[in-house]
Parts: structure tokens; C-alpha cells; sequence
């Protein structure tokens, strides 16, 4: 998920994310075919593209810095685990209002087109865990992996917790009917996946505080997710809309599917509040 929902006392400076159109840009270009093309000299022109044609822009991140962490740490965790993975990162497209659980319903939705996947692990960018015993796998009941936060000081901040990282069976995910689409903004969607897993008789599954240890980068809270105002009311009829909105009733549009070096990229429109 390329959005994060955590505040912090520590603000650090945000590499910047290339901007939409870029700086370089210079409108209409002559464009010729009498003339003569020497490849030798476009390789000379061009010293930055790299073998086969790659390029990647320097001045700018074209990727989050969170996500570079995420992927430094997790991809030589989950190959030790030996599992059978893949990593897709939903992106939100567009600056309205941040809706993170109709991302991870497309996710789960893009990715079982791909692959016969049996279990989900829905991973906040920004949490990454500090041992590799925390497997990333599905178990009996649901799994909270982001046990011991850092910013929690390694504890878990009330026993219904159920965000950061979290893995769901397949079974499991579709026997609670996915995630609540109509959470708009920061904060009680991970509350109502832990109310929707209870109320279908399951229990929440967790390695224990040491293993389960994780550490959340620390970053400012982002544009267009400020607290829902509606959170507290929405959470107390889950029982009621659950079987009505979830995965059942996604509707959301894939704009792109790009299959980058460390992993797919799939970018959403969510639609608006
Ligand atoms: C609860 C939020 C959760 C959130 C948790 C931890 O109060 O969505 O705090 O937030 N629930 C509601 O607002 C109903 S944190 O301290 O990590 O920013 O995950």
C-alpha cells in the first residue's frame, strides 16, 4: 500500500516522488527522417541509459523511499522462509481522499488472476519485521504479524489490534467477505477486519513479542488521509454491512499492471467518498 496511516513525533524529510509532468519537458520537437543517424553517437548523447535500454531518473525518487526498504528487507526474509510469493504494491492513483482497504481488496483480487495463491500477507508499506521467524505465512486463525512496534515500544497497543501486517487465508479472507470498502482516511478499517474475523468465530493468531518484533519507518501523515470522523460509527454496524460490502461489492478500476524488477505495481482508482 503506497499510502501510510501513522503519525509521528519524529518528522523527516521526504525524498520527493517525480511529479506528475515533468521539469524536462520541451513541447513540440522537429521531427525529421532525411537526416543521417549516427547509434554510436546516441549511445554518447544518452550517457545514462544503461545496458538494454534501461534508465531510471537520478534527481528524483521514481519510487517511494519506503517501499526500497521494504523490498531491501523482505524479499531475502521471504525467499529464507522459503515461500512461494509474489509482491504487489497498490498505488492509489490520483491525490483525493486515501482508501486503503479497496486497495487491498484489488490486490488480493489482481494477484489470484495470477497465480493460484492460497494465503494473503496485506503489509503496510512502511512495517517491516526484525525477525525471520516471523513467517509469512496463513495459519489456523487470521495472523497479526506486526506484533511489536517500535513506536508502541515493542508492545502491542490494545489486544483488538490487527493492523501493520497481517496474513489471511484465502478461505479465511473470503469468509469474512474481504475488507470494508467505505472507509474514507486514517484509522478503523484494520478494527473492523478484527470485528469481522470475530464476529464469523475466528480468533486472531500472533507470533509471540520478540519474534513478532517490527520497526515502522517513521514518516509524516500523508495528504488526504486525515481521520475518518465517520470511523466510530461505521465500526459499530459491522455485523450488519459486512455481507454486503466487502469483496463481493469491490468496484474499483485497474488503470495499470507494470511488472517492475522487484515486483508488480499495480496502480487503482478507488473512486471518491
Ligand atoms: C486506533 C485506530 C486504528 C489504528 C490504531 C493505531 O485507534 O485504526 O489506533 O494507530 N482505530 C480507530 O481510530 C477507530 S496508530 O497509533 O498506529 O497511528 O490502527
Amino acid at each position: 500500500v503506497s499510502k501510510e496511516e501513522k503519525v509521528l513525533e519524529q518528522p523527516v524529510k521526504k525524498l520527493e516522488k517525480c511529479p506528475e509532468t515533468s521539469p524536462l519537458l520541451v513541447g513540440p520537437l522537429q521531427v525529421e527522417f532525411n537526416i543521417t543517424v549516427d547509434l554510436e553517437l546516441v549511445k554518447k548523447e544518452n550517457p545514462n541509459v544503461q545496458l538494454g535500454g534501461r534508465f531510471k531518473p537520478k534527481d528524483c525518487e521514481a519510487l517511494q523511499k519506503h517501499l526500497k526498504y521494504w523490498l531491501h528487507y523482505l524479499h531475502p526474509i521471504l525467499q529464507r522462509q522459503q515461500l512461494d510469493y509474489g509482491v504487489y504494491v497498490i498505488k492509489q492513483d490520483g491525490n483525493d481522499t486515501f482508501n486503503k482497504c479497496r486497495l487491498l481488496n484489488t490486490g488480493y483480487a489482481e494477484a489470484l488472476k495470477e497465480y493460484d495463491y492460497n494465503c494473503f500477507v496485506f503489509n503496510d508499506v512502511d512495517v517491516i519485521p526484525m525477525d525471520d521467524r516471523n513467517t509469512y505465512k496463513c495459519f489456523s486463525q487470521p495472523r497479526h504479524l506486526a506484533v511489536s512496534l517500535d513506536k508502541f515500544g515493542f508492545r502491542l497497543p490494545y489486544v483488538q489490534c490487527f493492523g501493520g501486517a497481517t496474513s489471511l487465508s484465502k478461505e479465511q479472507y473470503l469468509k469474512i467477505n474481504g475488507f470494508p470498502n467505505n472507509y474514507w482516511g486514517w484509522g478503523g478499517e484494520d478494527d473492523d477486519i478484527y470485528n469481522r474475523v470475530v464476529s464469523r468465530g475466528m480468533s486472531i493468531s500472533r507470533p509471540d513479542s520478540e519474534i513478532g518484533k517490527c520497526r515502522m519507518i517513521r514518516h509524516n501523515r500523508d495528504k488526504m488521509n486525515d481521520p475518518n470522523p465517520q470511523r466510530y460509527n461505521l465500526l459499530s454496524h459491522t455485523q450488519e454491512t459486512m455481507n454486503k460490502d466487502g469483496i463481493n461489492s469491490l468496484k474499483t478500476q485497474v488503470l495499470s499492471i507494470q511488472k517492475l524488477d522487484l515486483f508488480t505495481m499495480i496502480t487503482v482508482d478507488v473512486g471518491k467518498p
